[in-house]
């Protein structure tokens, strides 16, 4: 049976005589949500074991995991968020940072709008291997794409090896790349990473 109906019963009989209050909250409770007004796709890239996974499930789940699994091939989640008045459907894609898996995660690059490139503040492999990763970028993916490096792992203050200023200057030789650093584990700057980016390509 109709579930309106049975709720309308136990007000009181036909829906001439149903409470007001009543009719209008069985009503709120069966519009449907508000559809997305944009959809987009971002990717994170980056060297293995920087902490790709770990930014997207903190600002899509709020959870962090101390001893993940690496990523094979992708992955990918959803979040919606509210920027500029604008709902805003987030397909977030997680890829791979072994090198195997390069084939498989670059046929990701093209439809991305957003492109997070992360390194690891406390591994300098992790910064020498960035110009290899923006060969990536340059040769797979889109050039309306926005671009955002992340130094995640901030909460390792102490054995930071990579500088801020020294990824400041990286990033002032490419152009339209934005710079932050982030800390998955604390929740640190991640949600306002990924929102900046948002509203860059919103901007655009
Ligand atoms: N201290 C600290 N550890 C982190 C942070 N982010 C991730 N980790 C840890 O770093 C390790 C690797 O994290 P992942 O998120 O799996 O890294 P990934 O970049 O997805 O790695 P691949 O999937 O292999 O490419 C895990 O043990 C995480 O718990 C962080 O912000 N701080
Ligand atoms: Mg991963």
């Amino acid at each position: 049976m109709d579930s309106r109906y049975e709720i309308q019963r136990r007000a009181g009989g036909g829906s001439a005589n149903a409470s007001p209050a009543l009719g209008a909250q069985s009503r709120r409770r069966k519009m449907p949500p508000r559809p997305a007004d944009y959809k987009l796709q971002i990717i994170i890239i980056g060297s293995r074991g920087v902490g790709k996974t770990s930014l997207m499930e903190r600002f899509t789940d709020d959870t962090f995991c101390e001893a993940c699994k690496s990523t094979v091939g992708v992955d990918f989640k959803i979040k919606t968020v509210e920027l500029r008045g604008k709902k805003i459907r987030l397909q977030i894609w997680d890829t791979a940072g072994q090198e195997r898996f390069n084939s498989i995660t670059s046929a990701y690059y093209r439809g991305a709008k957003g492109i997070v490139l992360v390194y690891d503040i406390t591994k300098q492999e992790t910064f020498d291997d960035l110009p290899k990763w923006m060969k990536m970028i340059d040769k797979y993916a889109s050039e309306e794409a926005e671009l955002l490096l992340v130094g995640n792992k901030l909460d390792c203050e102490t054995d930071r090896i990579i500088t801020r200023q020294t990824a400041e200057r990286f990033t002032s030789r490419i152009s339209g790349l934005r710079f932050c650093e982030a800390s998955a584990k604390d929740n640190f700057n991640v949600e306002e990473c990924f929102l900046k980016l948002v509203d860059d390509i919103l901007a655009k």
